[in-house]
């Protein structure tokens, strides 16, 4: 359990300063978890420098994916469905100033600064497993704050049951958003109590430093617990509503992207096994890891499903 001490909160602060302020300066993640008892202590850990970091229990044994992977192989279909092009194409999106707005079944709704939310909400640093449907993934030292701890700050009303998420249009630069694939702008979707699960995470850097643009700058979305499309970047709206809304993914292809989205390995997707996946990073003869289910978070985030069909709620 986190006792907050002077230290952590000082580190917290400095940290926070040094994301929003300047940048590019060397950022001291100290871990500092200000929601969690159930969060691992994931002890110190210096930018740059992952090796040695125990990753918790979490994402016990499996080591910190090499950044230039996880910058280098995104999922960024406004961009292009290429993983690696998305690191050049990404750098002409402007991701200062930027604001979210807020709507829906909430007593705060308005138009937020970036800057103004990151006041409220010190950042941490949390080393989380991530697993795409496409069955690979990574381990990856995300900068951030608890999704719920902001949500609450805008009193979401008794009637606001999901959380949906929109990533800015701009197809002048957004040059995937000029064509179909997918119904933009990018959608996505919490129901209110996944969304306040001090697992899930809202993100504004990794390994100690921003975010780059093709990993969702400057605020993603990251929920450990499902498939990687359910991480939505670049994030300009959240709206609380009653009713479960349609989802990008959803609309694309409903019989293969369910809502919920949990990593499942007993529940294969149309074309293919979600048994195993291959580790980011890993040569072609590392033999694949078992998938867990619900990524190996099931301990903190099985209680929200308990009474479900998850191979009809998938
Ligand atoms: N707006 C937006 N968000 C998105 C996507 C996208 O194409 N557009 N891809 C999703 C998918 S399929 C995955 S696996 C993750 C990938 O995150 P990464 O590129 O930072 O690894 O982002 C998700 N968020
Ligand atoms: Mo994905």
């Amino acid at each position: 359990m986190l006792i907050k001490t002077k230290s952590n909160i000082l580190s917290s602060e400095i940290t926070d300063r040094a994301v929003f302020e300047s940048r590019r300066e060397f950022i001291k993640a100290a871990t500092i978890f200000s929601a969690g008892i159930m969060l691992p202590s994931l002890g110190h850990a210096e930018a740059g420098k992952y090796a040695d970091v125990p990753v918790g229990p979490y994402s016990a044994k499996l080591p910190v994916t090499d950044r230039e992977d996880v910058a280098n192989y995104t999922n960024y279909y406004e961009f292009s469905s290429n993983k690696k092009d998305s690191t050049v194409l990404a750098k002409g999106l402007k991701t200062k100033p930027w604001s979210v707005e807020v709507a829906g079944e909430v007593e705060k709704p308005g138009v937020y600064n970036l800057e103004d939310i990151l006041k409220d909400n010190p950042v941490q640093e949390r080393i989380y497993r991530f697993r795409c449907v496409e069955a690979w993934s990574m381990v990856v030292p995300w900068i951030g704050f608890p999704l719920g701890d902001m949500l609450k700050r805008f009193k979401p009303t008794s009637k606001a049951k999901f959380v949906e998420f929109t990533t800015i249009y701009n197809p002048k630069v957004m040059i995937g958003q000029r064509s179909g694939g997918l119904d933009w702008p990018y959608v996505e979707s919490l129901r209110i109590d996944e969304a306040m699960h001090p697992l899930t995470m809202m993100v504004t850097g990794m390994y100690g430093d921003e975010l780059p643009n093709q990993n969702g700058a400057p605020l993603r979305l990251i929920v450990p617990w499902k498939y990687g499309f359910k991480s939505i970047k670049a994030i300009v709206k959240i709206r609380f509503i009653e009713n479960m809304p349609e989802t990008a993914w959803h609309k694309s292809a409903p019989n293969e992207y369910g809502f919920y989205a949990n990593v499942n390995p007993e529940v294969s997707h149309p074309r293919w096994s979600q048994r195993r996946e291959r580790v980011l990073g890993s040569s072609l003869f590392t033999p694949k890891r078992d998938t867990e289910k619900f990524n190996g978070y099931g301990a903190e985030v099985a209680a929200l499903y308990s009474g479900m069909d998850l191979k009809k709620y998938f």
